[in-house]
């Protein structure tokens, strides 16, 4: 495997970063998730300007830009012969002291992408339908870190996912602090009501997640109306549907919240539309390499 690090490729044993670098010292840093299949490397653009976007939010500049960035996304993909695969971009604020001050990283941004055989949910899943619960950790308030900074800092996810876990199930609905749905660890949260799509809006405190919006889109194309709304989770419990979407999930459905049954107990006819209409996408739109 070879890993774009700093301007050069290396084997994955030589791929190492500083335990001065920030990004490992305070998780001050960004990156994001992206995939591509069958050569082509779906909605490049919009992820990249995302990177760069919470780059800009937690102040830090970027050493290289958007057209490099997104050669060397390419290039990775290509040195690693990856037909479909998942790709993870990282740029941290780089080697500084021992105190938190962002100015003593005067390197200026470790980056590095690592491209590798995409790990899914396994197929039964995606027929069956995931068992979730609901977190009592919530998520970070937009005042506190806001959630459409795609940060280093994901111990507030990873509480959450603890949780999951301890219960036996594979994800976790994480709550603002006034108790709306926001969004799941590595995911968004959909509903679907009396053919209505509904999810939270991003201002709720969520990701603007790339797959929510590509999904946002297909279900107004099938002609199904569409609406983000504040959401709790009594509104969950009472729908037809419930699914979560994600760079690595794609479009995943839900039939369990908290050991309550939603809609008929399996995988609903929306979220089967719009996961065959987004995998119809995925194969044929992107990026080639
Ligand atoms: N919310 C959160 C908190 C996320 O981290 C999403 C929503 C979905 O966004 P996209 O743009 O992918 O549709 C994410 C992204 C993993 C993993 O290994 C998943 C994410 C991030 C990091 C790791 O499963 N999901």
């Amino acid at each position: 495997m070879k890993i774009y690090l700093d301007g050069k490729f290396v084997d994955k044993k030589n791929a190492k970063v500083s335990i001065f670098d920030h990004g490992l010292l305070y998780g001050d840093g960004v990156f994001e998730g992206i995939r591509s299949y069958n050569w082509l490397v779906f909605k490049l653009k919009e992820h990249i300007d995302r990177l760069y976007r919470s780059a800009s939010a937690i102040r830090l500049k970027v050493p290289i830009s958007k057209k490099k960035m997104t050669n060397v996304v390419k290039a990775t993909l290509r040195k690693n012969n990856l037909k479909d695969a998942y790709v993870r971009l990282v740029v941290t604020r780089g080697v500084g002291d021992l105190g938190l001050d962002p100015r003593k990283c005067k390197r200026g941004g470790t980056i590095f992408v690592i491209a590798d055989k995409i790990a899914l949910y396994p197929k039964r899943f995606y027929e069956k339908g995931l068992r979730i619960i609901t977190a009592k950790t919530r998520r970070n308030s937009p005042e506190a870190l806001d959630p459409r900074i795609k940060s280093l800092n994901y111990l507030n996810n990873i509480l959450a996912k603890i949780e999951s876990i301890d219960a036996g199930v594979q994800e976790a609905i994480m709550l603002t602090n006034d108790g709306f749905v926001a969004e799941c660890t590595g995911d968004n949260v959909f509903i679907v009501d009396n053919n209505t799509v509904i999810t939270p809006p991003v201002e709720a405190g969520a990701l603007d997640g790339i797959t929510r919006g590509t999904v946002i889109k297909l279900a107004r194309k099938k002609g199904l109306r569409v609406k983000e709304r504040m959401l709790v989770i009594k509104d969950l419990l009472k729908a037809d549907e419930c699914f979560l979407t994600g760079t690595a999930a794609e479009i995943i459905p839900v039939i369990k919240i908290d050991k309550k049954r939603i809609g008929k107990g399996k995988p609903g006819p929306v979220t089967n539309l719009l996961l065959s209409e987004y995998r119809k996408l995925t194969s044929v739109n992107g990026v080639r390499y």
